[in-house]
């Protein structure tokens, strides 16, 4: 849930980079992370919780506060979710309070039916926290572009983005940074929007 304090002049919101296992979520993490230009001080740990080798078991975290933006200091705070299908539960949790998303898809062709379900499972489980998907800004990435089996972008829109309200989506190749931030830039932009712009006062 986002918190916006007038007084003080912070915002602070959560985004959840949410898909099908391995498509390359906590590499985005791990390169915003890495790259991340801040001034000194303000780029958060990278939490890694119950991690085995590759495979998010919990979730990763990374707290980032941004500069003044709008005269309003920012703090994203990053999550992911762990892909595997099994952990339902624990991606209900991680997608508690949730401002924007992240959709983390695998451009593999052989890839194609996980990150429908995916997307799936991601609606259904918005809908047991009684959250509307219509109101939360999201964006579509499409990664892993480097590899030779990739499905066309327009067939992936096609999958994830048919809908009359197009989702902004990129594609990525995540673990060499390409479109990591062009996603995070167009997320928070998103929120910002949302939260800031809103909560401006209005003169007629
Ligand atoms: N070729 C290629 N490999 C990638 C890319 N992005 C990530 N990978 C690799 O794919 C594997 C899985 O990436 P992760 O970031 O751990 O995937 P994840 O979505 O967090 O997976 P779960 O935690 O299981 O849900 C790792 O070996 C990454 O290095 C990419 O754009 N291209
Ligand atoms: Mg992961």
């Amino acid at each position: 849930m986002a918190i916006i304090n007038q007084a003080t002049k912070e915002l602070q919101v959560k985004i959840v980079y949410y898909g099908p296992a391995m498509g390359g979520k906590t590499t985005n993490l791990v390169q915003v992370h890495d790259h991340v230009q801040t001034t000194a001080g303000n780029r958060g740990k990278l939490v890694s919780l119950a991690t085995s080798s590759d495979r998010t078991l919990f979730f990763d975290f990374l707290p980032i506060e941004a500069m003044s933006i709008k005269g309003f200091k920012t703090k994203f705070q990053l999550y992911t979710v762990p892909g595997q299908v099994i952990y339902n539960t624990t991606r209900q949790l991680v997608l508690r309070g949730v401002d924007g998303i992240v959709f983390v898809a695998d451009s593999q062709y052989e890839k194609m039916t996980e990150n429908v379900e995916s997307f799936q499972n991601l609606q259904d489980n918005l809908r047991a926290l009684k959250l509307n998907f219509e109101e939360i800004p999201y964006i579509l990435q499409y990664n892993k572009r480097d590899l030779p089996n990739v499905a066309p972008v327009e067939y992936m829109e096609f999958l994830l983005n048919n809908r009359e309200i197009q989702a902004p989506s990129f594609s990525s190749v995540a673990h060499r940074c390409e479109g990591v931030f062009e996603s995070l830039n167009m997320i928070t932009r998103m929120l910002l929007n949302k939260y800031i712009n809103q909560h401006e006062p209005q003169y007629a």
